[in-house]
């Protein structure tokens, strides 16, 4: 009878022991929204968070927002009736998410932004921010300009300026942080500012447009990302200017693409911006589903490429 007893409890005990492994190594599901694939970046930080997913033996349900809104939010409510674990997005504009990112806690889903912030006031409404500092990308970008300037003070110099997508995250910030780092420089004007929305097809077609409105009065521009940066290349190149010579160059994101541009001539400075944010993403799903405190915000940490160094740092270049 005994016997039989302790047969049972330690088969019991035997069942238990196997179902808490069992449990434990239940994969992981999170649901991540991109913005799209606009550029080099984009398809960088793409590949990075399904490489690192698969490491990870995280499910990952992946949906492409094809840079707009709408479709975000579309996927972010088909993961909440999925009841994925985790959701993952890259909010292609920081406005207008109050109302899903409710639903995802009602849901008692916990949302993770990745690259770009949301602006909300109720911070609850999501755990943590991982991404790039873009005031700082934007107040290096002035920064180099300002030293440009400094080799002939007081000298005009009309800067034209290629935002990111209106209403998103490193648009906005990456213009405010560049206007404070000039300001207070004389002769430094931003004489025409518009949107590129990030893409090469877009940075060509509104560089076309500053030449012919500008003319010749263009000393320097100022592109949010390297995509749009290469694709002026193209307008100045077409109207007969040198890049990097006639028009100084600086943009953000350091990707091959810029060093290549860098090492051509036509480019002449990129500051860093990482979009490998795959590894760090997947840890902090994996802290935040496992119920670890993580910090509010994760800045990544990156550097500044001016020409110069660019053929020397170009075979270190992972994306
Ligand atoms: O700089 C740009 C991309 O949000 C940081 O989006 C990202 C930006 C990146 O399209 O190339």
């Amino acid at each position: 009878m005994i016997t039989t007893r302790r047969t049972v409890l330690g088969l019991l005990a035997a069942a238990a022991i196997i179902q808490i492994p069992a449990y434990a190594a239940k994969a992981l599901t999170m649901g991540f929204s991109q913005v799209g694939a606009e550029s080099e970046w984009r398809t960088a930080n793409t590949a990075s968070i399904k490489d690192a997913a698969k490491k990870d033996g995280v499910n990952l349900k992946f949906a492409d927002a094809q840079q707009k809104q709408e479709n975000q939010v579309k996927a972010i409510r088909s993961f909440i009736a999925q009841k994925v674990d985790v959701i993952a997005f890259s909010p292609v504009v920081e406005s207008g998410w109050e109302t899903v990112l409710r639903e995802a806690q009602a849901a008692k889903i916990p949302v993770i932004l990745t690259d770009r912030a949301v602006n909300v006031t109720d911070k609850s409404l999501y755990v943590t921010f991982i991404g790039s500092d873009f005031v700082e990308e934007g107040r290096n970008a002035g920064r180099w300009v300002v030293q440009q300037a400094a080799k002939n003070p007081g000298k005009p110099m009309n800067i034209v300026e290629l935002q990111g997508t209106v209403g998103s995250a490193p648009a906005i910030d990456r213009k405010a942080g560049f206007a404070e780092a000039i300001k207070g420089t004389p002769g430094l004007t931003i004489v025409r500012s518009q949107t590129g929305d990030f893409t090469r097809a877009k940075g060509k077609e509104v560089m076309e447009a500053f030449l012919k409105a500008q003319g010749k009065n263009i000393n320097v521009l100022y592109a949010h990302n390297d995509d749009m940066a290469i694709g002026a290349i193209q307008a100045i190149e077409e109207a007969g200017l040198k890049p990097g010579k006639d028009i100084l160059i600086v943009s953000i994101d350091g990707v091959k693409g810029a060093f290549e541009a860098m090492m051509a001539g036509k480019l002449n400075v990129t500051i860093e911006c990482n979009p490998l944010l795959g590894p760090q993403l997947m840890q902090v799903a994996r802290d935040v589903t496992s119920g670890k405190a993580v910090p509010k915000r994760i800045t990544t940490t990156e550097g500044i490429f001016p020409a110069e160094v660019a053929a020397k740092e170009f075979p270190n270049r992972r994306y």
